[in-house]
């Protein structure tokens, strides 16, 4: 079994508590890990440990001393990649080429992005006329924000995590971070990326826990912490908002989406079905930024939904090291009851199904697994509860829609405000979706391609705030204006 503790001042500590939780296996429900369970005292010495190590050789490194050590970090992390994949893997039983093309390689990468993009990017400058003729220069300096907490998820744990601590990080601040409870083990291991480089003791803090009355909510309501980001559902935000409230400290938030993908019939068919199907299905359905709704142009509706039947019927569901697999089971045995509820009120609320809607047949070893079925519906109202409430699952609506203002309407009916993916060959159109569409990010004949310069967050209840390239230095940093008389 897998031992978890935390990582606070440069040390892995079991805390002062003695506390520990266990985590299960997605795949069989099996006990696979024992974590520390972090309370107000780890809370506290960690912020102390984050707060001295500002104060201290953190603090005082140049720039590039910083940007080289991170560039080490992001080395170290490609150097140790089979451990990041087997560590993922366990905590969330995904597959592993997903962890290898896509997860792990985005730890290493959040890194050196953005050590590139504080080491590149120049600071403002105005000069001004005065009075007496001689003018003044006024030029920023942007300074860390201070110690950050880090609230992340657990559905790409190593990803969202270090999408925060990069450029916190990069910035010159110290992170006080809590992982979620299904998914420790990448963010221990981290500490042990940092270890091995040479990263001061307490600039990466590790504490383990829950979120309300424990390691979350401490972070949170601390004193000591001067600005908290958080990836998690809505609700988890606006608690976390309530608390940042005490001592008005900022916050980012990339929180939960209900996104709509769009077809168009002018699409290119195969890559169309291609990418709604990754985008309501990779991870199992567990990304924020995955379809859960989608709308096709009705010439093209019926041969639309048969082609993304065929696809999800096809697929693979197995361990992560089963090389055809192409599907692992849902994070945890509460997650699965909550999308299989999902899939029975859908039925109640007189969805066709198309496909799926229960959980498949698995060998034995794999029975006691989270696993789902991929579910595709249709004949739903928009009002239904599955059209409307994220499931974070392996399933999809799917509704004919007849004009551009008709799906317009339909895709902004929502609280939420994420992303959406348009296909269509008429480019025009597609321009013009991506103005109509109150989302944060819209992907034009493709989904999920990031590159980490651009904005990313949501409108609407989807998030607070936008990170990626400057952007993440608007948040990890104060910007100050210093006026020179000339
Ligand atoms: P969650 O909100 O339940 O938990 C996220 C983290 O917050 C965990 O570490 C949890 O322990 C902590 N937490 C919970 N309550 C807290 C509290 N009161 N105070 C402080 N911390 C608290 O979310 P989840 O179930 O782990 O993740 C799935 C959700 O995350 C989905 O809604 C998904 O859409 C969203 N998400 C959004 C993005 C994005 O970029 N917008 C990315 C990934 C996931
Ligand atoms: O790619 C990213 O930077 C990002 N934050 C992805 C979020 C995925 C949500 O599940």
């Amino acid at each position: 079994m897998r031992q978890i503790e935390h990582f606070i001042g440069g040390e892995f500590t079991a805390g002062s508590s003695g506390r520990r939780f266990e985590k299960r296996s997605p795949l069989d429900n099996r006990v696979i890990t024992s974590i520390a369970e972090g309370g107000k005292a780890e809370v506290d010495a960690a912020v102390a440990a984050a707060r001295a190590a500002l104060d201290g050789d953190w603090g005082r490194l140049t720039t590039d001393a910083r940007v080289t050590m991170l560039h080490a970090v992001a080395d170290e992390i490609s150097r140790r990649f089979d451990d990041f994949v087997d560590a993922e893997m366990a905590d969330t039983g995904q597959p592993a080429h997903v962890m290898e093309h896509v997860f792990i390689p985005r730890g290493a990468a959040n890194f050196k992005i953005f050590a590139d993009v504080v080491k590149n990017v120049p600071n403002e400058s105005f000069r001004m006329d005065t009075s007496d003729g001689r003018g003044a220069l006024n030029y920023g300096i942007r300074v860390p924000k201070g110690v950050i907490g880090v609230i992340s998820p657990w559905n790409a744990p190593f990803l969202l995590m270090t999408w925060k601590v990069g450029p916190a990080l990069a910035c010159g601040n110290t992170v006080v971070v809590k992982p979620s409870e299904e998914t420790p083990n990448t963010a221990a291991l981290l500490g042990e990326v940092m270890d091995a480089v040479g990263v001061p003791a307490g600039v990466y803090n590790v504490v383990n826990g829950f979120g309300p009355d424990s390691a979350g909510a401490f972070i949170t309501s601390h004193p000591g912490v001067d600005a908290i980001t958080f990836t998690g559902e809505t609700r988890t935000g606006t608690a976390i908002m309530k608390a940042a409230a005490e001592g008005t400290r900022d916050v980012s938030f990339e929180m939960g989406g209900k996104n709509a993908g769009i077809v168009f019939a002018d699409c290119d068919f195969d890559a169309a079905v291609a990418g709604i199907f990754r985008s309501a299905f990779l991870n199992t359905g567990q990304v924020c930024l995955g379809t859960e709704r989608v709308y096709v142009e009705r010439p093209i509706f019926e041969r639309f939904v048969e082609a993304l039947r065929n696809k999800a019927e096809g697929v693979r569901f197995g361990p992560p090291r089963d090389q055809g697999a192409d599907y692992g089971p849902l994070i945890s045995r509460e997650h699965q009851q909550k999308v299989l509820a999902y899939y029975a009120k859908a039925v109640a609320e007189g969805a066709t199904v198309v496909t799926g809607g229960g959980v498949p047949d698995m060998p034995a070893g794999l029975a006691d697994g989270n696993w789902v079925q991929p579910t595709i519906w249709t004949g739903l109202p928009e009002t239904a509860t599955v059209v409307r409430e994220e499931i974070f699952g392996p399933c999809c609506h799917v509704r004919p829609f007849d004009s551009e203002d008709e799906v317009v309407r339909l895709a902004n009916d929502t609280d939420y405000g994420l992303a959406t993916t348009v296909w269509t060959s008429n480019l025009q159109r597609a321009h013009r979706m991506a103005e109509r569409i109150d989302v944060g990010i819209t992907w034009i004949n493709s989904w999920f391609l990031r590159d980490l310069r651009t904005a990313f967050g949501g409108a609407k209840q989807s998030g607070i705030g936008r990170e990626g390239g400057v952007h993440s230095l608007e948040f990890y940093t104060e910007l100050r204006n210093v006026c020179v008389k000339l």
